[in-house]
Formats: structure tokens, C-alpha cells, sequence
């Protein structure tokens, strides 16, 4: 078996390096980022192994995200797409209270993303597919093989997890509903922010009637997402919650791809959902602690130093 495997577009990433609107001409940095691949390398700093398909273009940019996965140890199969670049995002660090993420990935090669770019044979061999809902808003080719992924996944018996991972930049609230709709019945394990949960399945404060809620429409366990309050899961065993881990904040952008991984990582490691959440509310808080969407990702050793080592190591 070949651990997780995921579908996405990776991006380059021009972020600031220190807080600055891009109209005062911050300074920038080029990385690159993508909420699949963050995921995948999350997973291989676990010592969890995973697999990233995706399309990049014929260029520089696509070199430094393949470069980067497969020195992550990700197992990358990048289909090279020619005539259209690898997408960008821009991230902006416009003071030290908002970071704005522009993106110019419309057209790109991740958008051309099709059925038949994830074969049956890799699906097979997984333990577990992960899909999110932002592959799923590049274009209807790209939704298509989220959609026929699952339906290889169900075939092979192999479970899938779904990140919902709204973005209003890529598409309306009605066309996520449609999507998440056809997927969440279909899946062993679903992910969500409260707020993207409430699209599927209307208004709802409570997380862990949101969590009944998404069981309901057919999802094996529900992970809801609340950032700084923690985390709750429900399943067919129970319900539990845990708090956020508290530690200083530099970047939150990816902390939700980090604590997916840190779930997937235990459960396959088949910890029960109390020690996979936990670990997830972990790893999610530690891939806060530092800039950057996948960087600060934490490795099993990394964990040890949330709960307060000496901070110098010498
Ligand atoms: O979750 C972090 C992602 O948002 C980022 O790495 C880029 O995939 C991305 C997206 O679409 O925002």
C-alpha cells in the first residue's frame, strides 16, 4: 500500500517577507504552496507516506514545485502541461493583523486537471484517497476527476477524505453546495470550518451538531474545524473536542492542510479520533509558529517541543 494519495494544483508562491501592502512595493519571496501538496508533505514529516498528482506548466515555476515535493520525499507524479503556466499566488502581508491571498491560476495547467489524470491502479494501491473541495472549483474538467476519484476510490474500497476547504475567489457558495453534496455522502472522512460546513447544511453554531449534521448526509467521521477554539469530531462511536494548543502565531495560512495531515497520519497509524484530533490540534497550531503554507510543518520530534522544551538548542 502506498499511504495517501491526493489530486491538486500546487502553485508558485510570491509572499511578502515582512508586513507591507503590496502598493508600498513589499518586499517578496517565491515558494509555492497548494493545500494537497501542503497535506502530502504534512504526512511525510509524519512519516506517513503520500503521493501528489497534479499538472504544472512547462516552466521554471514548475520546476520549483516538483523540486520542492520530491525533496520533501513526496511521491510526485507532476503531469507537465504545455502551453499553460503553473499557477501563482500572490500572499500578502498587508499589516500584522491581515494577510490577502490573490490568485492567478485562472487557465492554469492545474485547472486543466482531468478524469483519467488519477489512474485506477494508484487509487487501488492507497490506503486512502484525499480530495478537497478547492481542486473540485478550478474548472468542470477538474471537478469531474474529483468526482471520478471518489467513484474509483468507492470501486477499489478504498476510503476518501474531503477537505471542504471553501474559496469564494474560485467559485459561489451555490456551486460548493452542489459539489459537497455528491462527495460528503461518499466519504470515510470529512473536514470543515464551521462556516463551511453551514454551506452544506444551512445555518448551525453548534460544531458538534454541524458534525451530526454532515453524518447524517452519509460522512463516516466529521471533523470540525474552529482555528483557535480547538476542534470537534463526531462518528458513529461518539463525539469529542478538543482546544486549540496555544502558541504564538505568525501565519495561519495552511494550519488547516497541517492539522488534516496530523488527523490522517494517526488514524492511519490507526490511533483512535480522540489521539488522532488531538494530534491534529497539534500540528495544526505547531504549522502556525512560523511563515509560510507548508514550511513550519512539524515532524513526531517537532511535537515533543509544544509542550514547552527549552527553545534554543545548542
Ligand atoms: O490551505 C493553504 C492553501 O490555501 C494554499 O497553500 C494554497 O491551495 C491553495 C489555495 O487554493 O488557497
Amino acid at each position: 500500500m502506498t499511504g495517501v494519495l491526493t489530486v491538486g494544483e500546487s502553485m508558485a508562491l510570491v509572499g511578502s517577507s515582512r508586513p507591507e501592502p503590496l502598493h508600498a512595493g513589499a518586499t517578496m519571496t517565491l515558494g509555492m504552496g497548494g493545500a494537497e501538496s501542503n497535506v502530502a508533505i504534512g504526512l511525510r514529516r509524519l512519516g506517513t507516506a503520500a503521493t501528489w498528482v497534479g499538472r504544472l506548466g512547462e516552466d521554471s515555476a514548475g520546476d520549483l514545485v516538483e523540486k520542492v515535493l520530491r525533496g520533501e520525499g513526496v511521491t510526485t507524479r507532476a503531469l507537465r502541461t504545455r502551453d499553460v503556466p503553473t499557477g501563482l499566488m500572490l500572499k500578502e502581508q498587508r499589516s500584522t493583523m491581515e494577510t490577502r491571498i490573490w490568485y492567478y491560476r485562472a487557465g492554469s495547467a492545474g485547472s486543466r486537471l482531468r478524469p483519467g489524470d488519477v489512474t485506477a491502479q494508484e487509487v487501488a494501491e492507497a490506503d486512502l484517497v484525499h480530495l478537497t473541495g478547492i481542486t473540485s472549483a478550478l474548472s468542470a474538467s477538474a471537478r469531474d476527476l474529483v468526482l471520478d476519484t471518489a467513484r474509483l476510490a468507492a470501486d477499489a474500497g478504498v476510503p476518501v477524505s474531503f477537505d471542504l476547504n471553501y474559496r469564494s475567489r474560485l467559485w459561489d457558495e451555490a456551486s460548493a453546495r452542489a459539489l459537497y453534496a455528491r462527495i460528503v455522502p461518499q466519504c470515510a472522512i470529512v473536514f470543515g470550518g464551521l462556516e463551511e460546513v453551514e454551506i452544506l447544511i444551512g445555518p448551525e453554531t453548534d460544531p458538534v451538531r454541524a458534525g451530526h449534521a454532515l453524518r447524517a448526509l452519509g460522512a463516516g467521521i466529521a471533523v470540525v474545524k474552529l482555528g483557535a477554539q480547538g476542534a470537534v469530531a463526531v462518528w458513529d462511536g461518539g463525539e469529542v473536542r478538543v482546544p486549540a494548543v496555544p502558541v504564538q502565531v505568525r501565519d495561519t495560512v495552511g494550519a488547516g492542510d497541517a492539522f488534516v495531515a496530523g488527523f490522517l497520519a494517526d488514524h492511519l497509524a490507526g490511533n483512535d479520533v480522540a489521539t488522532a484530533l488531538a494530534t491534529a490540534a497539534s500540528v495544526g497550531a505547531y504549522a502556525c509558529t512560523g511563515d509560510g503554507d507548508w514550511e513550519t510543518l512539524p515532524t513526531r520530534a517537532d511535537l515533543r517541543r509544544l509542550g514547552g522544551a527549552e527553545p534554543v538548542t545548542r
